[in-house]
């Protein structure tokens, strides 16, 4: 398979290329993407140098798949170029995320959606894909109703600059902002821009998003999303009100068997899912998981994963591999 990545040299672009090698994914050869300072430096993989090249010498190759993460401006103006030649391009900006003419991907969701005419697949946000990944086996088995989600999302999400505040304000180093205020010691309750709602971007994303991967609008969500000085994922906790009421252990088994899902959840013995312990790895970890109390055909329960694996780049590679497996990528033609 020939695959390029387009933004090769940032945060997730780096782990898209981690992942690739971890998984196997059949690459047959590899054609990498970055913006134009970029162009002809080198880049690892699987032990072999490769250079960066620019979008319309990566078009020229023919890839059979392209996966983005090159923000959105790069994506509206490149990812139509590369899906006229023929070559099928996953996308891990909000671009195409709402796009009605777009399909928007986690496999163990909903990739049965997907074509071989889908030219432009887009990946969801961090936030929303750890959290449909652990409601799907409940939603098929109680009908969700509505999500109170607060997220607890680490500086990784917004990048290597956000690391670096991080870092230098723990070093006690003065150094380039990435937020309005210090980070370490502090949360943020603020995460993407202000809408007219009062709402972030960030949590309309996770509000409109949901409902769009789950086929499902009548899925009621709310959401705060906070920035906080961790490294490793995001932690979100969810308070889910389902149409039928559950039996617990039933719910632990039915998200111990869900793809993707590890049940962390013996607070007997402080078993419960941490940032530190989902780094670097590609599972979905749920843990606390309870009754809400309060209200009857309520769930509790706290998620995590690591933003950077299966909140982006996994992702990614997961669509991949799925439409190889169907023979859904498409070949390049002439351009
Ligand atoms: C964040 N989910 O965490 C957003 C984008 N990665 O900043």
């Amino acid at each position: 398979m020939k695959v390029a990545v387009v933004g090769a040299t940032g945060l997730v672009g780096t782990k898209m290329l981690q992942v690739l090698a971890e998984r196997n994914f059949p690459v047959t050869e590899l054609i990498l993407v970055a913006s134009e300072k970029s162009i002809g430096k080198e880049v690892t993989f699987k032990g072999k140098q490769y250079k960066i090249v620019s979008a319309a010498d990566a078009i020229k190759q023919k890839p059979d798949v392209a996966i983005f993460s090159a923000g959105g401006n790069t994506s509206l103006e490149q990812a139509p170029l590369f899906a006229e030649a023929g070559i099928t391009v996953i996308d891990n900006s909000s671009a195409w995320r709402m796009d009605p003419t777009k399909k928007l991907i986690v496999p163990e969701v909903n990739a049965d959606v997907l074509t071989a005419e889908d030219k432009i697949i887009a990946n969801p946000n961090c936030s929303t894909i750890q959290m449909v990944v652990a409601l799907k086996p409940l939603h098929d088995k109680y009908q969700i109703k509505r999500v109170v989600v607060s997220t607890y999302q680490s500086v990784t999400g917004t990048g290597v600059k956000a690391v670096e505040q991080l870092m230098n304000e723990r070093k006690g180093v003065d150094g380039a902002m990435a937020y309005p205020y210090k980070i370490d010691l502090n949360v943020l309750p603020h995460i993407d821009v202000f809408t007219e709602n009062g709402y972030t971007k960030e949590e309309m994303k996770m509000i409109k998003e949901t409902k769009k991967i789950m086929g499902d609008d009548s899925i009621r969500v709310t959401a705060t999303t906070v920035r906080i000085p961790v490294m490793g994922g995001h932690s979100e906790s969810l308070n889910v009100e389902f149409a039928n009421d559950f039996d617990l252990a039933e719910v632990r088994e039915l998200l111990s068997n869900a793809p993707g899902v590890v049940v962390t959840d013996d607070v007997a013995n402080l078993k419960y899912p941490m940032p530190l312990d989902a780094h670097d790895k590609d599972d979905v970890f749920v843990g606390r998981i309870r009754r809400d109390e309060s209200q009857p055909n309520t769930l509790n329960c706290w998620v995590v994963s690591d933003n950077l694996r299966k909140g982006a780049a996994t992702n990614a590679v997961q669509i991949a591999e799925y439409l190889a497996s169907k023979n859904l990528i498409g070949q390049a033609v002439e351009a």
